[in-house]
C-alpha cells in the first residue's frame, strides 16, 4: 500500500514544518566536514515491503561537484536501502528540469528532489506537485518564487560571497597588496550559487573600493572557465592581479588560460586566484599553491535527503531548512581565521583551514 500525503495534509504538514521552523533552534545547522561519514541509516521502512519511488531532477554533470552530489544522492537512495530511484540528469536545462518534474508526478512517484538549475520558474509545477500529493525536497540551490516544497538541504551561498571577500581583504592587507583589480568568472547566470556569491563578493567590493574590471559568466564547467579567462588574458592583459572563479572547475580551466597566456597564479605569483566547492582536485591545487583559497560547498546531501524522506515516512515534521556548515581552506598559514558579518546580520569568526594532504585526500 503506497504511503500518500493527499493535498491537504501535504499541506497541513508543510504548515507544521514552517511552524517548527518558526522555533530558533530548527534551521538546524549541519555541521559538516570532508571527513565526515555520511550516516549510513538511509533505509527506509517501505511500508509492506513496497519499494519508496524517489524522482529526482539533477541540474546536469558540468562539475566535479555535482559528481560527488549525484553520486550521493544514488547512493542514499539505493535498491538496497528500500527506494525505487528515478534520476534524470537536466543537462543544465530548466525547461527540460521541470518536464522532468512533470514526468515524475504522471509516474506518481511519492517524493520528488530538484536540484534548481535556476532560482525562479517554479511556483507552477512546484502547485501541481501538491495538487498530486507528492511532497518535494530542494537540495543545494534555492528556489525564490515558491515554498511549495517540505524542505531544503543546502548551502549558504551569500556566505560564501562574503567570507572571500573577507579572506581577500585580510590577506591582501597581510600582504601589502593595496590595488587590487579583479576579474570574476561566474557560475550559471541565475543560479543561487551564482548569485549568492556574486552578490557577497562584491559587498566586500564596494566597501573596500577595489576595481571589478569583469565579471562573466563559465557556466561552472572547465571549458567555460577557460574560454572566459582566455578572453580576459587578451582584454586585460597586465591589469589583473586577481581571479575570482566561482567554482573550482572554472579554476582548473582558468589555470590552463593563464599558464598559456605566462601569467603566473598562485601564493606569490601575478594573480592571486580564488575558488569555490574544495573538492579534491580544487584542494590538491590549493596544497600545492596553485589556488591561494578555497571555500568549500558541500555536495554530499544524500544521506540528509533520506533522512527527511523516512521522518515524513513516519509522519513527523521536518525542518524547513538544514544549511550545511562549510570550511574555508587556504595555501599559507598567514591568516589563522577571518571574520565578517553574514547573510543572517550576525558577525562571525571562522577559522581558516591550511590545507594538508588528510585534507586534500579526504575531500569528495
Ligand atoms: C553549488 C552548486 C554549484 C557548485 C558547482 O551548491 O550548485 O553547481 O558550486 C556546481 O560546482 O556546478
Amino acid at each position: 500500500m503506497k504511503k500518500r500525503i493527499v493535498a491537504g495534509m501535504l499541506t497541513a504538514l508543510m504548515a507544521a514544518s514552517m511552524v517548527a521552523c518558526g522555533s530558533s533552534d530548527t534551521a538546524t545547522e549541519t555541521t559538516t566536514d570532508t571527513t565526515a561519514e555520511e550516516s549510513t541509516d538511509t533505509a527506509a521502512e517501505a511500508p509492506s515491503g513496497d519499494k519508496i519511488t524517489v524522482g529526482f531532477a539533477q541540474v546536469g554533470h558540468e562539475s566535479d561537484w555535482r559528481t560527488a552530489s549525484t553520486n550521493s544522492v544514488q547512493d542514499a537512495f539505493s535498491e538496497a536501502n528500500g527506494y525505487d530511484l528515478q534520476f534524470v540528469d537536466c543537462d543544465n536545462d530548466s525547461a527540460k528540469q521541470i518536464e522532468a518534474v512533470r514526468q515524475f508526478i504522471q509516474n506518481d512517484v511519492d517524493y520528488i528532489v530538484i536540484d534548481p538549475i535556476v532560482s525562479t520558474g517554479w511556483d507552477t509545477v512546484l502547485t501541481e506537485c501538491e495538487d498530486a500529493g507528492i511532497p518535494v525536497i530542494v537540495i543545494d540551490r534555492t528556489i525564490e518564487d515558491s515554498d511549495k516544497y517540505v524542505s531544503w538541504v543546502g548551502s549558504e551561498f551569500m556566505n560564501e560571497g562574503l567570507a572571500s571577500g573577507a579572506w581577500l581583504k585580510a590577506y591582501a592587507e597581510a600582504k601589502g597588496i593595496t590595488d587590487l583589480n579583479i576579474l570574476v568568472i561566474e557560475g550559471s547566470n541565475g543560479s543561487s550559487a551564482q548569485i549568492g556569491r556574486t552578490d557577497g563578493f562584491k559587498k566586500y567590493a564596494d566597501a573596500e573600493g577595489w576595481t571589478i574590471l569583469d565579471s562573466q559568466d563559465g557556466d561552472f564547467t572547465q571549458d567555460g572557465g577557460q574560454q572566459v579567462m582566455e578572453s580576459y588574458c587578451k582584454s586585460y592583459a597586465g591589469k589583473f592581479n586577481v581571479v575570482v572563479c566561482q567554482n573550482d572547475n572554472e579554476a582548473f580551466g582558468a589555470m590552463d588560460a593563464m599558464k598559456a597566456a605566462g601569467v603566473s597564479y598562485g601564493v606569490d605569483k601575478d594573480v592571486i586566484l580564488i575558488s569555490f566547492d574544495a573538492c579534491k582536485a580544487g584542494l590538491e591545487y590549493v596544497q600545492s599553491g596553485d589556488i591561494n583559497a578555497d571555500f568549500m560547498c558541500y555536495p554530499l546531501q544524500g544521506s540528509y535527503c533520506a533522512d527527511i524522506v523516512k521522518a515524513l515516512q513516519n509522519g513527523e515534521t521536518v525542518a524547513k531548512q538544514t544549511f550545511m556548515t562549510e570550511p574555508w581552506y587556504v595555501a599559507e598559514d598567514i591568516l589563522k581565521s577571518i571574520t565578517y558579518t553574514n547573510n543572517a546580520g550576525d558577525e562571525v569568526t571562522e577559522d581558516l583551514i591550511q590545507v594538508t594532504d588528510a585534507a586534500s585526500q579526504a575531500s569528495y
